[in-house]
């Protein structure tokens, strides 16, 4: 009786410990994405939602991380127009460009307003100017 007993509840404890073993393996695709992705917002402020504030004439920040498949809010924070588009300026010169994966056309703000550009779906580096402000340049880095 004894030993039936004791046996019984050694497979029952090797049934419990088997279940938290299969419970831990199945939550772990999950958790391990989970901290990847914070551990990059750490790193690099990487985000679904990332915004970039712009001044009188000047982006706040000059390069933005992105994840993919993420759109990118510009906030407008001067009672100033900016027309945004994908190119650069080298030397205050617009150097117009077509980027694979960039948005096209361009991105107008009035002052004091926000618009969204995106998605990007394509990992890679993007450059966004500002095609009234001699030196508004923001590189859009998409991982
Ligand atoms: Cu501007």
């Amino acid at each position: 009786m004894k030993s039936s007993r004791v046996r019984f509840i050694l497979v029952s404890l090797t049934l419990l410990a088997l279940g938290s073993i299969l419970l831990v393996a199945c939550q772990r695709p999950g958790t391990s994405t989970a901290s990847a992705s914070s551990n990059s917002t750490a790193a690099s402020s990487t985000s679904t939602a990332a915004t970039v504030h712009m001044g009188d004439a000047n982006f706040l920040q000059s390069s933005v991380t992105l994840s993919k498949g993420s759109t990118l809010t510009l906030i407008d924070d001067a009672a100033v127009p900016h027309i945004v588009q994908n190119g650069s300026l080298v030397n205050g010169s617009a150097q117009p460009a077509a980027e694979t994966g960039a948005p096209t056309g361009n991105v107008q703000f009035q002052g004091n307003d926000s618009q969204s550009v995106g998605p990007f779906n394509t990992a890679g580096t993007f450059h966004l100017y500002c095609t009234i402000h001699p030196n508004m340049n923001l590189t859009v880095v998409v991982q």
